[in-house]
């Protein structure tokens, strides 16, 4: 018998499945939307052998044409007598948004599936005509019921997907049941091996969003490349689509443009816009958009600026611009596990802004959508990035078509923001045809999407073989890049830092240099002398080496060393010192600041005193 895709294990089917049920990017801003939230306590049931969702001839039982088993028909026994080995509502809860590991001691290393149950009632204020069930992200993997009835899955673990519910909610007693599994897969993005913690579960938020029968589905709001009086306003309806009348307006600009929607939905107004005040870190100013076809309308509040790179040099409006980066990944130390919420950012971001910091690179996933609205408030320049990281399987087509999903639907949801201002489409893969084939084509994508931000990836750097202290950047896939971003660790990975200030450097493209990654561990309050691993000393003194070689290199326009905070990582098992952390952290997992927080922050104030 053929196997239906219904039927065949999450890692058989590899992505196709989930590309076959994803139609389109999921609808934007939902935050802005009438909606109701179904964050809160969800009951949770762990299944590591995935007893709810396979029968004992493990076929699954959501794929028979008559389920009579299976935990997403969420039942109770039906009398005393009724055999049902499960029951959510005497299972414990969890927090969503939430990852399980940091909410149970018994599931801080768990791989494998949890189920999530939440019981709602559905009394809209006022009924809408359209009604979708949104999720800002589950990783890595979702199926998702509601009612006994399967609505889909969805794959990939930091974007956002929905499923319209229109005529499914009822008023009363609905079920909604998610299954997340995390387990790790050598065909999936990201692959097995990875430097950060795999935080399994609902962790972002989880909401009902009401529209009316056609609705702005998708809108990018942007100067028109190369232009700081053009703002192209693109809107996508969703319904009858056709010849609808749709309008953009900035009213404290005084702007509006109004236009028809093509058979597609479609639309592209032009605005012209001589006096617009432009968004940079000094001034983040954001206006207020509304976008507003026949019956539906939303609000944004977007900036405008342009990037490019003239040469070897970034401009930021115009004006040459030095990046001063740090790294950082989705995690809040302080409270553990992954962040999600505009105070989760704000903690963060408020360290990179005591640093001096006017860039951060969001390794090496996708994060939350706060991060990106709350750096355009602040004025923060961003570096987005996918899971594209280190071993992926670059002749898999549906790694790729994952991949391509992951990345268009990050543009999709932040290219009206200000902030973003790199798309990069990789970490540290190693150089081969498959490899640069498969990165040309996400490259590819992204300015399919959007061709007014740079595109880059982190790529690696290389020795000459005669001289080590001669290093070579000529990937051969730089030549696809806007900027030359590469990561190196002279120091710490290779050799001590006496051999910093002996490096030379040699490019093999004339481009912007954004150092992408550089550091070294140390344990906050751990003290020893400058060649003392693990010490705030040797952290601090490679530092300072590493800062004054970068700055012989002609063409060096800008840093994200590695990285802001610890962060969580099952690599790091050293006792005493990591204990599960990468302690590359200018802060530690503590909250409190190390000697080389200081030594940056100095010299990117003294960038900043250059007006740099
Ligand atoms: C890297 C990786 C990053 C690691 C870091 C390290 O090059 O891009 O994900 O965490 O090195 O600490 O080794």
């Amino acid at each position: 018998m053929t196997p239906t895709l219904a039927r065949l294990p999450a890692a058989v089917l590899g992505v196709a499945f989930a590309a076959a049920l994803r139609a389109q990017p999921p609808l934007l801003n939902p935050s802005a939307r009438q909606g109701f939230d179904l964050n809160g306590k969800w009951n949770v049931i762990v299944d590591p052998y995935d007893t709810g969702y396979f029968d004992y001839r493990h076929e699954p039982y959501d794929a028979a044409p008559n389920p009579k088993g299976g935990f997403f028909l969420d039942r109770k026994p039906a009398d005393k007598s009724e055999l049902l080995e499960y029951n959510f509502d005497e299972s414990p809860t969890f927090d969503v948004p939430g990852d399980w590991n940091s909410q149970s001691d018994k599931l801080f290393y768990y791989e494998g599936s949890v189920w999530y149950r939440r019981h709602f009632d559905y009394a809209p204020a006022a009924p809408s005509d359209r009604l979708f069930l949104y999720f800002g992200a589950a990783n890595c993997e979702a199926e998702v019921y509601l009612n006994g009835t399967k609505l889909g899955r969805h794959i990939g673990g930091f974007t956002p997907f929905e499923f319209e519910v229109t005529g499914k909610v009822l008023p009363r007693g609905n079920s909604l049941v998610v299954r997340v599994d995390n387990r790790r897969h050598q065909e999936a993005v990201p692959t097995v091996n990875t430097d950060w913690w795999n935080y399994g579960g609902l962790t972002r938020d989880v909401r009902l969003v009401e529209t009316p029968g056609t609705f702005v589905r998708d809108y990018s709001i942007q100067l028109r490349k190369g232009r700081t009086d053009l703002i192209d306003a693109r809107v996508q309806l969703d319904g009858t689509l056709s010849h609808q009348h749709v309008a953009v307006s900035i009213p404290e600009a005084g702007l509006a443009a109004e236009g028809d929607t093509d058979l597609a939905g479609a639309v592209t107004l032009a605005i012209p816009a001589p006096q617009l005040k432009l968004w940079s870190p000094e001034h983040p100013q954001l206006y207020a958009v509304r976008v507003s076809s026949a019956n539906d309308q939303v609000s944004d509040r977007v900036g405008f600026r342009t990037i490019e790179v003239r040469g070897e040099d970034i401009l930021l409006n115009g004006k040459p611009v030095f990046l001063r980066g740090v790294c950082l990944h989705e995690e809040n130390p302080l409270r553990g596990g992954r962040s999600h919420s505009p105070e989760d950012a704000r903690l963060v971001l408020g360290w990179a802004r005591e640093l001096n910091c006017n860039f951060i690179r969001l390794a090496h996933y996708p994060h939350n959508e706060n991060m990106a609205r709350i750096a355009d408030e602040m004025g923060i320049m961003l570096w987005e990035e996918i899971p594209v990281y280190w071993t992926i399987s670059w002749d898999n087509p549906d790694t790729l078509e994952n991949a391509k999903a992951q990345l268009t639907d990050l543009i999709v949801r932040d290219r009206s923001r200000a902030s973003v201002i790199v798309w990069s489409v990789a970490n540290e893969t190693p150089v081969s045809e498959p490899r640069t084939r498969f990165l040309k084509t996400l490259v590819d994508t992204a300015r399919g999407l959007d061709d007014t931000r740079l595109v880059s990836a982190a790529m690696e750097v290389r020795a000459d073989p005669s001289d080590p202290s001669h290093k070579i950047v000529d990937d051969p896939f730089g030549a696809y890049t806007d900027i030359l971003s590469f990561n190196e660790y002279v120091g710490w990975y290779d050799g001590l830092p006496d051999k910093v200030p002996t490096i030379r450097w040699s490019f093999a493209y004339d481009r912007p240099v954004v150092i992408s990654e550089f550091g070294g561990d140390a344990l906050q309050g751990f003290h020893g002398d400058a060649l003392t691993r693990f010490s705030e000393e040797y952290q601090a003194d490679l530092y300072t080496k590493t800062l004054a070689m970068l700055q012989r290199i002609p063409q060096w326009r800008g840093a994200t060393p590695w990285i802001l905070v610890d962060f969580r990582s099952p690599k790091r098992v050293l006792p005493h010192v990591q204990d599960g952390w990468n302690r590359k952290g200018l802060v530690g997992s503590n909250g409190q600041k190390k000697q080389a927080f200081f030594v940056l922050k100095k010299f990117y104030d003294e960038k900043a005193a250059e007006g740099r």
